[in-house]
C-alpha cells in the first residue's frame, strides 16, 4: 500500500493525480494545507507499529515537515519504514541529508522543477509508472503554471488548468482529469470546460477593473506599495495592478477573513519574499505572503483604511499625453498641479504649481515616477490640461510683460 501526503494546490493535487495513475487504489491520498500536514503525519507515525503501516510506503509531496516530525520521520526510516519526502522548495534543501528526502528547485537542464515533475520522474525512474505523452503534457502545464514560467511563456493552456482547479472541488477535479490520460493522446479542455474558462475569464477581468479603483498607495519603509482588500485572484491582481502601476514598488493583498497578506512585484529588483519574511512569511522573489499579525496589520490594514483610493490616468486623452517634451500634466487630491517637460535632451523637469523642483531626470518614466511616489498623482484629463495651459500662457504673458 501507498500513503501520499501532499498540498492542497494545484501541484500539491496534481501529485495526488500522477500517484493514482501509477497506483490505483493502492493509494491513499491526503490533501493537505501547509499546517495541516504535521498533524497527519504525527498521527501516521502513532499507528506505526501496525502491521498495515509495515506494508506502507508513506509519501510525502509538495509540503514539508517541521523539525519534531523530520526527526520522527527519520527515526522511522532507520526502523526500517518505508517514506519519501519529494519537494522542490528552497527552504526544503535540508532534507536531502536524508536516504528518504529528494530536493529538488531546479532540474539538470536549469528549468525550475516542481513536486509534480520530481514525483512523476521519481516514479517512472523507479518502474512504478509507465511514461505517457499526454501525462507529461499535464506535469509541464501544472510545472509551467507553479514556478511562473508560464507568465514569461505567455502559457495560457497552464493558467486556465489553475482556474479549473479553483471552479472546482479536489475530488471533482481528479475525477474530471484521471480518464484523458487513458484515452488520449493530447491534453486538452473539453467544451463544457472551455466554456467555463470563459465564463471566468470574463469574471476575472469584471473583478481586477474594481479593484484597480479600491487601490491605496502607501510607503511601508522604503518601499512605495499599492494595497488592496482581496480574497480571490491574487496572481491576476498583482499582475494586472504592478503593470497599470509601474511606479509602485510591489502589490500588497489583504485577505482580512483569512487574516493574510500577499505581496507581488513585476520588478526585477524588488524581491517580496524579503519584505514577507520580514513578517514572518516566506514565498518566492515576485510572490510572496505571510499571515496578518500584529505589526502587519498596523502598517498595511489599518494605516491604508485612511487613505483615499488612488485614481487612475486619465485614459481618453487626445492631447494630454505621456512623454511629450513640450509637456504633460498631473495632478492630486491636494489640487496640485504637476508639469513634467523636456528642457534639454534627457534632462526632465517636474514643476510643481509652476515652481521647478531641483532635482532633473534622466527620462520621462523617472519623472513620472517621482511625481506618482511623492505627490500621489495621476495624468489629467485634457480638460484640466487645456485649463493649465491657457493659465500657463497668462503667467508667461505676465512675465514678459
Ligand atoms: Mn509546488
Amino acid at each position: 500500500m501507498y500513503k501520499l501526503l501532499t498540498h492542497n494546490d494545484l501541484d500539491g493535487v496534481a501529485c495526488g493525480i500522477v500517484a493514482k495513475i501509477a497506483f490505483g487504489d493502492r493509494v491513499d491520498v491526503r490533501y493537505n494545507s501547509v499546517t495541516g500536514l504535521d498533524f497527519q503525519v504525527e498521527r501516521f507515525l502513532e499507528r506505526k507499529d501496525e502491521k498495515q503501516n509495515k506494508d506502507t510506503t508513506l509519501f510525502i509531496t509538495d509540503l514539508s515537515v517541521n523539525e519534531e516530525n523530520e526527526k520522527a520521520l527519520d527515526a522511522y526510516a532507520k526502523e526500517g519504514g518505508l517514506v519519501q519526502l519529494i519537494d522542490h522548495h528552497k527552504t526544503a534543501v535540508h532534507f536531502n541529508d536524508y536516504d528518504w528526502g529528494h530536493v529538488k528547485v531546479e532540474n539538470d537542464d536549469g528549468r525550475l522543477a516542481c513536486a509534480t515533475s520530481l514525483l512523476y520522474e521519481y516514479l517512472v525512474h523507479h518502474q512504478l509508472l509507465e511514461p505517457s505523452a499526454v501525462l507529461e503534457e499535464f506535469v509541464e502545464l501544472v510545472r509551467q503554471y507553479d514556478t511562473w514560467e508560464w507568465e514569461q511563456n505567455d502559457n495560457i493552456k497552464a493558467k486556465q488548468l489553475n482556474d479549473l482547479f479553483y471552479m472546482v472541488s479536489i475530488e471533482e477535479f481528479i475525477e474530471k482529469m484521471i480518464p484523458r490520460f487513458e484515452d488520449k493522446d493530447h491534453f486538452e479542455y473539453d467544451e463544457f470546460e472551455q466554456k467555463l474558462l470563459e465564463m471566468e475569464e470574463d469574471k476575472i477581468e469584471r473583478y481586477i477593473r474594481r479593484k484597480k479603483r479600491e487601490l491605496v498607495q502607501t510607503f511601508v519603509g522604503d518601499y512605495c506599495t499599492g494595497i488592496v482588500h482581496a480574497e480571490s485572484y491574487h496572481s491576476e491582481l498583482g499582475n494586472e495592478l504592478g503593470t497599470a502601476n509601474r511606479h509602485l514598488d510591489y502589490i500588497t493583498i489583504l485577505n482580512m477573513g483569512g487574516k493574510k497578506i500577499s505581496f507581488r512585484t513585476i520588478h526585477d529588483d524588488v524581491d517580496v519574499s524579503a519584505v514577507a519574511g520580514y513578517y514572518g512569511g516566506g514565498g518566492h522573489a515576485k510572490a510572496a505572503g505571510c499571515s496578518m499579525n500584529k505589526e502587519s496589520y498596523e502598517l498595511y490594514a489599518k494605516a491604508a483604511f485612511l487613505i483615499e483610493p488612488m485614481r487612475q490616468d486619465a485614459f481618453r486623452n487626445h492631447y494630454n499625453l505621456k512623454e511629450t517634451p513640450q509637456g504633460t500634466l498631473y495632478e492630486n487630491r491636494n489640487e496640485d498641479r504637476l508639469w513634467i517637460y523636456e528642457e534639454e535632451p534627457e534632462s526632465w523637469v517636474v514643476e510643481l504649481n509652476l515652481e521647478r523642483i531641483k532635482h532633473r531626470f534622466s527620462d520621462f518614466e523617472a519623472a513620472e515616477r517621482y511625481v506618482k511616489r511623492h505627490h500621489f498623482a495621476w495624468l489629467a484629463r485634457d480638460e484640466h490640461y487645456v485649463d493649465y495651459l491657457r493659465k500657463f500662457m497668462m503667467k508667461k504673458k505676465k512675465g514678459t510683460d
